[in-house]
């Protein structure tokens, strides 16, 4: 079954989203499989965004990520990547949709309070650098067979 790693970023653990967050995503049927609080280096920071190197607000979504706890987790589900991100709604929550975790509780895109992987691949990656390549729990859930068809 498919996994993404989604975390609530700094200001979402400050601000106190952290159960909005976990009820949204438990709530689309998602299932939790791993998670953790924790204080994020700046080279573990840097690693994970290293896509966004070259773009003039790296330096401070570094210093951002890496400035308080997040809470960091991963998430089993058909097509969770996808679906995690929708849950999220865009990337600045000025165009997020209200209903979404970002269009509900954010106004400006270097607060956007959470973090979801964007592919399949991405999420090994970051499921790799947070947890290990090999984390997240298996179980089964009573209610598993009312959310998805076998
Ligand atoms: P995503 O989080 O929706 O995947 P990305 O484009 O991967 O969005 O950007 C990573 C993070 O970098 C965003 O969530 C946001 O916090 C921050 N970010 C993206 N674009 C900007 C910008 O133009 N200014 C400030 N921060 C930005
Ligand atoms: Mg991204």
């Amino acid at each position: 079954m498919e996994r993404t790693f989604v975390a609530v970023k700094p200001d979402g653990v400050q601000r106190g989203i952290i159960g909005e967050v976990i009820t949204r995503l438990e709530r689309r049927g998602l299932k939790l499989v791993a998670i953790s609080m924790m204080q994020v280096s700046d080279s573990l920071a840097r690693e994970h965004y290293g896509e966004h190197v070259e773009r003039p607000f790296f330096a401070g979504l570094v210093s951002f990520i890496s400035s308080a706890p997040i809470v960091a987790m991963i998430w089993e589900g058909e097509n969770a990547v996808a679906l995690a991100r929708q849950t999220m709604g865009a990337t600045n929550p000025a165009n997020a949709a209200p209903g979404t975790i970002r269009g509900d509780f954010g106004i400006n895109i270097g607060r956007n309070i959470v973090h979801g992987s964007d592919s399949l691949a991405a999420a090994e990656r970051e499921i790799g650098l947070f947890f290990g390549p090999s984390a997240g729990l298996d179980y089964t859930r009573s209610n598993d067979v009312w959310i998805t068809e076998s």
